[in-house]
């Protein structure tokens, strides 16, 4: 009796010290299923696996300083290779940032680890509107990270300032000739496929095989007329000039036109962001823990940290991608916050869609823009 008490001692200080009730107070811990976590715990370095580009380093350092602990970072382009390497097991993150319909795909894959919603106090700063979004009802999987708009970016050096608001600016060849070698897709299928059926005048989600048969001719066509499908760099590429347009991602383009920007040159007057007036995607990116997350009870420190108000500010003033964080809005440079192509008005989001999960047809999509890029 006495032997085991003596034992439980250290046991329990290193519970105290961690904050985090298994055994599992260092690296190759037992998994987030085995973990008890407490707010502020950790049980080891974290492994972040996010989009490049996508959080202020300084954000980074802190939580190491904060918490004693060292991030590992590695970047994915899009939802499916992160999904692909996620998926081949014991991939070693501890937290991922998927996109909406990921989420739905990652949880009804048993990816992801239930978040315990106890360890995670600044919940309460998220915005109601975020709480309870159809790809993960009740928040149970995942916390809204950032949210944005894909659309297109013209340099009007180049399109001129008339140009039509229209996904026709890369699709139909009478205005998209002009620019032939100088227009950029991502390399992203849902997004790329999602943008040719909205020009078409389908659903970005249809389930059709004839729509997407459509949508993957018009994708083959334009292909001829791209210089690259890029979802890392397009918005360097135009700014670069090695472009004139570019499909992608709101606040990756505003972010590239403000460090273009000098005392001389405005570069918000040369470059031009819209969504197409045919409608495009609304999107929320997300942070989630893996099922096999090594450390679990750090994984949910560092949503926490990321969940505080002036941490969440700090997030969008770096990447110009609009805030789910209700509590971080103060913080939050009001040129941002007033930014209608930032923040964009319910007319606006009212034409967009989210992508969803199609299940069994997620395949075709893939198979469609493989083909597709030829
Ligand atoms: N540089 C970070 C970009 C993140 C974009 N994620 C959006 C995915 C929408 N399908």
């Amino acid at each position: 009796m006495r032997l085991r008490t003596l034992w439980l001692i250290p046991v329990a200080l290193v519970l105290v010290v961690t904050g985090c009730s298994t055994e599992d107070d260092g690296d190759g811990g037992e998994g987030a299923a085995a973990a008890a976590c407490e707010p502020g715990g950790t049980d080891g370095d974290l492994v972040l696996y996010n989009w490049s580009e996508y959080i202020d380093p300084e954000l980074i350092t802190q939580f190491e300083q904060q918490y004693g602990v060292s991030v590992t970072e590695d970047f994915f382009p899009s939802n499916e290779d992160m999904l692909a390497k996620v998926s081949s097991g014991a991939s070693g993150f501890d937290v991922v940032v998927p996109s909406d319909y990921m989420v739905a795909i990652m949880i009804e894959e048993g990816l992801l680890a239930e978040l315990q919603a106890d360890a995670i106090p600044n919940l309460a700063n998220l915005d109601p509107e975020f709480t309870d979004l159809p790809f993960d009802p009740e928040g149970r999987y995942s916390v809204p990270y950032q949210w944005g708009t894909s659309g297109i970016a013209v340099d009007t050096n180049v399109v001129g300032e008339d140009f039509e608001q229209s996904w026709g600016i890369i699709f139909d060849p009478e205005q998209a000739d002009a620019y032939s070698g100088k227009i950029s897709m991502l390399n992203d299928p849902r997004e790329s496929l999602g943008a040719a059926l909205k020009y078409l005048g389908y659903s970005l989600n249809t389930s059709d095989p004839d729509e997407l048969a459509e949508a993957q001719e018009l994708l083959t066509e334009t292909t001829a007329r791209l210089a690259t499908y890029d979802s890392d760099q397009f918005e360097d590429l135009l700014v670069g000039g090695e472009t004139a347009v570019a499909h992608g991602w709101s606040g990756d383009f505003f972010r590239a036109f403000d460090e273009a920007s000098t005392d001389d040159f405005d570069a918000y007057e040369q470059y031009s962001y819209f969504v197409p007036e045919e409608g495009g995607v609304r999107w929320v990116d997300n942070m989630a823990i893996l099922a096999d997350a090594p450390h679990p009870c750090t994984a949910h420190t560092f949503v926490d940290f990321m969940l505080d108000a002036e941490n969440g500010a700090a997030l969008t003033n770096f990447n110009f991608y609009a805030s789910p964080n209700a509590a971080a809005e103060e913080f939050i440079d009001p040129e941002i916050l007033e930014d209608p192509a930032i923040y964009p008005p319910e007319e606006v989001v009212a034409n967009l869609e989210f992508i969803e999960d199609t299940g069994d047809f997620e395949t075709q999509y893939s198979d469609a823009f493989t083909q597709a890029k030829g």
